[in-house]
């Protein structure tokens, strides 16, 4: 058999690469949602990316991020075997050993996801072979019909146009195989129905004091207090969002205590139900943004579950790991003292929404998210800081994550055109487990003046104000806002940047008057 002089098309590697893919996409719906390589490569590529670049990616594509990640690899892959397919050849697999490098690696991020075992590695496996066989059968070319190979002079046009019909074929049926295995192993793993059967118990013991309506100040009613569910914001780094049952939840706590445990979610009603409402804040909120939401959080105290395994004096780190391998390192005082720290089950009276962490998370008041607020929680590990790294910590950000004094401004926003009259301003100011006691404003060049508070909440919540002002002269404007925390503490004017422990600066908005 002689090698044909031609290079193959680089369609022909986009159509095993297809294949490989879409053949691997759909046998892993009968293996469960940890065979799936795609998700497997996706969680490992964010886990690899560096922290500068993870922070450029929220902040410019914020929950599409992972949307373009899912394209940029996808690309990646095609561009690669595109290239090394038109190398192929019988005596030299260029295209085929790229394959498989791929298979090995797409294996090698399967089994170091959390909770995966070996057998979850047969889908990619099989996807690999599937993709080599196409590529060689392809590259051969031997599909030709038996007349064609005769080797008449309109057999070649023949074989070509053939060639390409089967080759795009093979690019379809990747294709569907693909996101009929992405649909199957969605559809296969999602708790929605769990989470709908759930009804959320009302706690007896310690329901949230009332939320008096003066929390809202006078004139401003854009912010509400409570931020509703679908507004809340969202920062994980889970490429799919876990799903995780009710039943197959399970709390392992461990490491320097006395005597492990494990509860599973019905153990957890031996525990008192309480409610609190608890503002969140995320550290990569820049001054003015919007990572920060206030919702009542219902769940049991984290100092409670502790209290049953006996920590030894010499652990100042709970380590919290969620199924999808995020952790959070957060010092055992916070999860212990007063403050009553929830592992929560409930969100503003529903069961917690599977995006924010069904069927339990943490919510501790006072720390930033990324030390603290672990979703999806399968371990608590008592440990040290001086032993132990989580997540975020490792990328260069600081392990100990108090929350700033900081303010916002939420009218006017950014370029507003004011007119003419009495006018309300507002927004929110927010130093959780300190409290705010003032909050200023400062319109252009004049005096700092004080804001009306809404009625404090608590320290562990956010606190709105609004400032009445006349708007008269037209043209541009600007207004500052500051706070003043419980210590006493004026919010700095110095900006720092969110890396490596929360931004820091006033926020200032300009408007036009008309
Ligand atoms: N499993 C998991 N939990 C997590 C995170 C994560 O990436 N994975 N991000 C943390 C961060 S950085 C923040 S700010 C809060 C955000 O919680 P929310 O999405 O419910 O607002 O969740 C925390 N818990
Ligand atoms: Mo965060």
């Amino acid at each position: 058999m002689v090698e044909t002089a031609t290079r193959p098309s680089p369609w022909i590697g986009v159509a095993a690469a297809a294949v490989a893919l879409g053949v691997a996409q759909l046998t892993a719906v009968a293996f469960g949602p940890h065979a799936d390589s795609r998700t497997a490569v996706g969680s490992a590529v964010v886990d690899l990316t560096p922290g500068p670049v993870k922070e450029w990616a929220i902040q410019s594509f914020g929950t599409s991020d992972k949307l373009a990640l899912s394209i940029v690899v996808l690309v990646v892959v095609a561009v690669i075997a595109a290239i090394t397919a038109q190398y192929e050849t019988r005596r030299r697999p260029v295209g085929s050993v790229a394959i498989v490098v791929a298979g090995v690696l797409g294996c090698a991020a399967v089994v170091s996801r959390a909770g995966a075992t070996p057998v979850d590695v047969v889908p990619t496996l099989i996807g690999t072979v599937c993709g080599v066989l196409v590529l060689r059968w392809l590259v051969a070319g031997r599909f030709a019909a038996p007349e064609a190979a005769e080797g008449s002079s309109s057999a070649e046009p023949d074989r070509g146009r053939r060639l390409s019909m089967v080759t795009f074929g093979l690019i379809g049926v990747g294709a569907v195989t693909g996101v009929a295995g992405a649909l199957l192993n969605r559809l296969n793993s999602s708790v929605a129905d769990d989470r709908t059967a759930f009804t959320l118990p009302t706690p007896k013991g310690t329901p949230a004091p009332v939320v008096p309506p003066g929390v809202q100040p006078a004139g401003f009613t854009q912010t509400p207090f409570i931020t509703p569910n679908a507004d809340f914001y969202r920062i994980d780094t889970a490429l799919s969002v876990p799903q995780v049952s009710r039943g197959d939840w399970r709390l392992r706590i461990h490491g320097m205590v006395d005597r492990e445990v494990t509860l599973s979610f019905d153990d957890l009603q031996r525990f008192e139900l309480v409610e609190q409402i608890v503002t969140l804040t995320c550290v990569s909120n820049p001054v003015g943004g919007d990572l920060i939401s206030n919702a009542k959080w219902t769940g049991y105290r984290v100092r409670d579950l502790l209290a049953e395994v006996g920590i030894h004096a010499d652990a100042d780190m709970v380590l919290s790991t969620s199924v999808d391998g995020f952790t959070a390192g957060t010092p055992v005082e916070a999860l212990t003292d007063q403050r009553d720290s929830l592992l929560a089950i409930g969100m503003n009276d529903a069961p917690l929404p599977t995006e924010h962490g069904y069927p339990a998370r943490l919510v501790v008041p006072g720390l930033y998210g990324y030390v603290s607020a672990t979703k999806w929680l399968a371990e608590l590990e008592l440990t040290r800081f001086d032993r132990a790294e989580a997540y975020w910590t490792k990328l260069g950000w600081s392990a100990r994550g108090p929350i700033k004094t900081e303010s916002r401004i939420d009218v006017p926003r950014q370029g507003a055109e004011v007119p003419r009259g009495a006018t309300t301003f507002g927004g929110v100011a927010w130093a959780q487990h300190r409290g705010i006691t003032a909050v200023e404003v400062r319109v252009d060049d004049g005096p700092w003046q004080p804001a009306q508070l809404g009625t404090s909440y608590s320290n562990d919540t956010w606190r709105l104000w609004s400032f009445p002002w006349q708007a008269e002269t037209p043209g541009p404007h600007e207004i500052a806002v500051r706070a003043t925390d419980s210590t006493g503490t004026v919010q700095t004017p110095d900006e720092a940047d969110v890396v490596p422990d929360g931004a820091t600066g006033w926020h200032t908005v300009s408007f036009d008057v008309q």
